[in-house]
Parts: C-alpha cells; structure tokens; sequence
C-alpha cells in the first residue's frame, strides 16, 4: 500500500507562522507534499508577480536543484526544502550576497535549534564536522542591470538517516540528526530559518553587506588562511583564502607559477566557483 502523505508538518508550519514570527517571509506560504523543485514554483510564482517574501515548502522534491545543472537528493518525510521570493532593489551584481546572507541565516538557526558548531565553506555550503548539511541555489530574474527578483533556494539535511543519501555521498553529507544524535523539528527549523532570514535581509537592505560579511565570515573561520584550489569556468586557481570582500567575492591569494624568474603574489577575486581545501575540513566537531 502507498505510504499516505503527512500533514502534521503542514500543520505545525502553518500554525507556527499563524503567530507575527515574521512580518514579510512566509507571507503568503505555498506547502506542497511532493514537488519538482521548490525554485522552479518559486521562480514561476515571481514571474507571475508574486509578493515579495513569498515562500515555497515542499516536503519532497522529485527534481531538487544543485546548482551548475547538478542535483540535490530530496526524500520526504524528513528534510526542509524551501525557496524565497525577494525583490531588493539593487543591481543585479548583488544577487551573489544573499546566497551567503541565507548560509548565515542557516548556521544561526542550526546554532540556535540543535546547539550543534556550524560552519561554512565558500560560497554558501553550510558543514557540520566538515560534512554537508545543507545547499543553497540562489536565482535570478533581472530586468536590464536592476533585479526585478531573487529566489533563494534552501535545502537543510534535518532528520535524514544515513540510508537516504546515495553511497557516494555517505562520507561527504550528513544530517542534522545524524550529528546530533537525536531528532529536529522540521517545522520549528523552519520558522526560526524565516526569521534569522528576515533579520539579517532587513540589515542588508539597511546597512549593506558589510555587516553580513562579517558574520559570515566568522563562521568560515575554518576556512580563512587555508590553503585552497577553486574550479572556476576559467580553470583551477590555488592560493591561500584571505577573506570575501565588500561584495562577498571570495579574495585568494595565490602565487605565480613555479618557474617564473620572480614569482609574486597576487590576490584574485572570485565571485563564482568550487572550493576544495587542499588538506581538507576538519572531521571532529569541538562540542561531541
Ligand atoms: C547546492 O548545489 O548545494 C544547492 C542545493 C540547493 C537545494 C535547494 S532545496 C530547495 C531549493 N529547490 C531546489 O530545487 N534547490 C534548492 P551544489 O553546490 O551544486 O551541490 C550539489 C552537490 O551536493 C551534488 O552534486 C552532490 O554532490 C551533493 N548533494 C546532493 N544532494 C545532497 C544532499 N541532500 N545533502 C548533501 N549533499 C548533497
């Protein structure tokens, strides 16, 4: 017999949110039980003027997105799946800072929910004792250099059990539950994730992304001075990571190739990218 679907975290989400949690995100919130990809609606819904602060939930996606055309492992019943609709009015150029304004606004709410050490790997991947907990795929929708929206795409590994990722992801993703060793409320996650997001983007509107970076930063302290490779769509650069900058491109310093007569070190800014720690993340986390 198929499984029935759940509806308690439905309900828990809407009765959450029935409260002034929020004043814009999550107003109005769009749930479904089983979708393709929560930024697909959400990207569809702006298109169709949605309200600014809109938000899709599903609790399975049959097309979850990674970004650069990969694919973002979504069973039901246990993860959150979320995708905001912003309207800043701000360059298109800015679009990049609110994907690592969403990865702090998930470290504070896994700080906050499950006391567990977050950290962040450049640009917006959230780790817990070095593995992957949760993705973020920010889209947009410009209208000449001005953006007419942004979808901010959430995805957080909650109560995943090991079983549920492919093989070859069990060493390099895991779940909120898996690491701390009992369950999280999926819903209560979720409405804290609204209101750090909501925060921390009314602080970005206000002050600009200074005080974001710094926040993001200080969470990527694993990251800072280490030495790195990042693929680009030009190639791999190698260097040392010295920071992101006031636009939030990352700053690696690298050296000129062995061989030149005086090799000089340079700082690059790179905006888009994979980053790979050469010797990698630390897998213990301080707190267990
Ligand atoms: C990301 O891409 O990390 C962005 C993921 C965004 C997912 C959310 S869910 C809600 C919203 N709707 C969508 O359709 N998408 C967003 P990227 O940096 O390209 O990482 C993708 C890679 O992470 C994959 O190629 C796998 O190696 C790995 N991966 C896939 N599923 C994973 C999972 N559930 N947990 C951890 N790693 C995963």
């Amino acid at each position: 017999m198929a499984d029935l679907p759940d509806h308690s975290f439905e309900t828990a989400l809407v009765s959450q949110l029935s409260q002034p949690v929020t004043r814009l995100l999550g107003r109005p919130l769009h749930f479904f039980d089983t979708i393709d990809s929560t930024n697909t609606s959400a990207a569809r819904l702006a298109r169709e003027d949605a309200a600014e602060g809109t938000v899709v939930i599903a609790d399975a996606q049959t097309g979850g997105k990674g970004r650069l055309g990969r694919s973002w492992v979504s069973p039901p019943g246990v993860n959150l799946y979320l995708s905001v609709i912003l309207r800043p009015r701000k360059p298109a150029s800015a679009a990049p800072q609110l994907s690592l304004l969403a990865s702090v606004a998930v470290a504070e709410t896994i700080v906050q929910q499950t006391q567990l050490v977050p950290s962040i790997k450049w640009p917006n991947d959230v780790l817990v004792s070095g593995k992957k907990v949760c993705g973020i795929l920010t889209e947009m929708q410009a209208n000449g250099p001005q953006l007419r929206s942004v979808i901010v795409g959430i995805g957080v590994n909650i109560n995943a059990p090991l079983a549920s990722f492919p093989e070859e992801l069990q060493d390099r993703a895991s779940s909120l539950f898996l690491m701390r060793g009992e369950p999280v409320d999926r819903a209560a996650f979720a409405v804290s994730l609204l209101t750090h997001l909501e925060k921390l983007y009314v602080l970005w509107l206000e002050k600009g992304f200074p005080v974001v970076g710094a926040a993001w930063e200080g969470y990527a302290s694993e990251l800072l001075g280490k030495s790195i490779t990042v693929t680009v769509p030009e190639g791999i650069i190698s260097g040392t990571v010295h920071g992101i900058d006031r636009d939030g491109a990352l700053l690696v310093e690298s050296v000129s190739p062995e061989g030149q007569a005086r090799p000089s070190p340079r700082v690059q800014r790179i905006l888009a990218g994979d980053v790979t720690v050469v010797d990698g993340y630390r897998k213990t986390d301080p707190v267990n």
